[in-house]
């Protein structure tokens, strides 16, 4: 009988529970539930609607149970750097803050006055986010914060979702080290950086690798479900790292772009890339599953998503298709945008922050909507360039393919142009790259495939890919230098 298991992957852009089947030769995917994942504002705190979330995944864990064919193993991942706390008897205290909630505005820089860069990123090997679990941590002990004080646990949020379908206390190791409090050399949370933010390490639980079986659903929920005998596994849980573990790359040297509501665009290496110009370049190694993803983060289709969010509170209900086809008719190049301009990270008002940019670059304002898409979309290609350029600077390779999987790909445009701007080929495929590796490291805990690397080649054969490769380069190379000009 051909296995089964169950991915949940919780995005920005949507919640999805996918149904996964290996036949031993091909693995099927398909999309069962997919919901809103709305953050939700409340006293001017920008919220995880955790429970709607978690009613979300109990409903689509029991409708697929109720079609009759037995599911072996769940798996959940989700972005990183959030967490929940709970206090000693386990109940959740307060809604889980989402990252993009302004409590850390100018925390960062207050920690790294305390503890210098260098040392944290030596320390963690990670990139320096505003948001990242560390600063969250950081503005809550500035704030005197009440449940932080009750708090006896702190689980990251796929962590928190296996805690209340197990019982299991753990926290994944992939998403544990985008907190900036791990140290994946030592494999243990940093007391160092701890000790120096006054932060209790007794908060934080052991770290279990991707791949580990947390065991069942707890029998209260199985029963409640009417689900019996499915494996809850820890797959990686961090999305990132699940998307890249799906990435079919072969045997030449590539990168892969992750492209959702973030773009990450990196390769992966087998140590710790800590030097002064990784650091100064603000790259990461975050941990995955067999090896570090060495990348930077990208701001991504966040912007045309806050865009597009902006619209339809007007009226304006363009679908992703409509918004691609309007810029393709636009004229090419009239004004770039940094898409990783601080001013761009919080939610709201996208298109005047846009077009601001524009004109304190001195460049001419995109008035008309397409306009405005294709400016945005151009800069993320040219910034995948400029990306990709600091890439092989600092592994010392050339990149002769990129590998571009995510919701993204769906954006033609996006990938012709990424090709044309980087000018080299473009592989794209697959589009629910997190909710397929999820799927393979439930596989790889089932022992039905035995390596990652077998996972990959599974990946290649069961999902189509489409090749973009570059053209008009030359000309792509001629506002390449314009574009460098508003990068800071
Ligand atoms: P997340 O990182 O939140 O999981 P996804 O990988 O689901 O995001 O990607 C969502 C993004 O993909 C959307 O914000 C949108 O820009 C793009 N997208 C989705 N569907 C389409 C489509 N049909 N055409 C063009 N772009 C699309
Ligand atoms: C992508 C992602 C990324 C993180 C960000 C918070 O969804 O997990 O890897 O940096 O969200």
């Amino acid at each position: 009988m051909a296995w089964k298991g169950l991915a949940v992957d919780l995005g920005a852009a949507s919640g999805r529970l996918l149904a996964g089947t290996f036949d031993g030769e091909r693995l099927a995917v398909e999309e069962k539930v997919r919901f809103a994942n709305e953050p939700v504002t409340v006293h001017q705190t920008m919220h995880w609607d955790f429970l709607r979330l978690f009613h979300h995944v109990k409903q689509g864990i029991r409708r697929v149970c109720h079609e009759g064919e037995p599911i072996a193993s769940l798996g959940i991942d989700t972005w990183a750097v959030d967490f929940g706390l709970l206090d000693s008897k386990g109940r959740l205290l307060g809604n889980p803050v989402h990252y993009r909630d302004r409590r850390t505005d100018g925390i960062m820089e207050k920690v790294t006055q305390r503890i210098p860069r260098g040392e944290i990123f030596r320390e963690t090997g990670i990139q320096f986010l505003p948001f990242n679990t560390v600063y969250q941590l950081a503005a809550l002990k500035e704030a005197n914060d009440l449940h932080l004080e009750q708090a006896d646990t702190l689980l990251m949020i796929p962590d928190l979702f296996h805690y209340f379908l197990t019982g299991q206390k753990v926290t994944e190791y992939t998403n544990a080290t985008t907190t900036q409090l791990f140290n994946p050399v030592q494999n243990t949370w940093s007391s160092t950086l701890l000790k120096a933010l006054d932060i209790s390490e007794q908060l934080f639980t052991d770290v279990v690798s991707p791949g580990s079986n947390l065991g069942k659903l707890m029998p209260a929920v199985a029963a409640e479900l009417g689900a019996t005998g499915i494996n809850v596994i820890a797959v990686a849980t961090h999305d990132t790292g699940s998307a890249v573990a799906a990435v079919p790359s072969g045997s030449q040297p590539s990168a892969y772009l992750c492209s959702g509501t973030w773009s990450l665009l990196g390769t992966e290496v087998d140590r710790l890339i800590c030097s002064e110009r990784a650091l100064a370049l603000n790259f990461t190694n975050e941990g995955g599953v067999e090896a570090f993803r060495f990348l930077k983060n990208i701001m991504g289709l966040w912007l045309l998503q806050e865009i597009k969010r902006e619209w339809e509170r007007q009226g304006k209900d363009y679908t992703w298709e409509e918004m691609t086809e309007l810029m393709a008719e636009e004229p090419p190049f009239l004004a770039f945008v940094d898409p990783d301009d601080r001013r761009f990270l919080a939610s709201g008002s996208m298109s005047d922050r846009i077009r601001n940019a524009c004109s304190e670059s001195g460049q001419p304002i995109p008035i008309s909507d397409g306009s405005l898409l294709r400016t945005v979309t151009e800069s993320l290609a040219f910034k995948y360039r400029w990306t990709l350029e600091r890439l092989e600077e600092l592994i010392g390779k050339k990149i002769e393919v990129l590998h571009m999987v995510g919701g993204g790909i769906q954006n033609r445009s996006l990938c012709q142009w990424t090709a044309n701007a980087c000018e080299r080929p473009v592989v794209a495929g697959p589009v629910e790259a997190s909710g397929i590796g999820n799927l393979l490291m439930q596989l790889l805990a089932a022992k039905e495939i035995s390596s990652l690397e077998e996972g990959r080649r599974l990946v290649a054969r069961s999902f189509p890919r489409k090749t973009y490769e570059p053209a008009q380069t030359e000309r792509w190379d001629d506002h390449y230098e314009r574009f460098q000009k508003v990068i800071r």
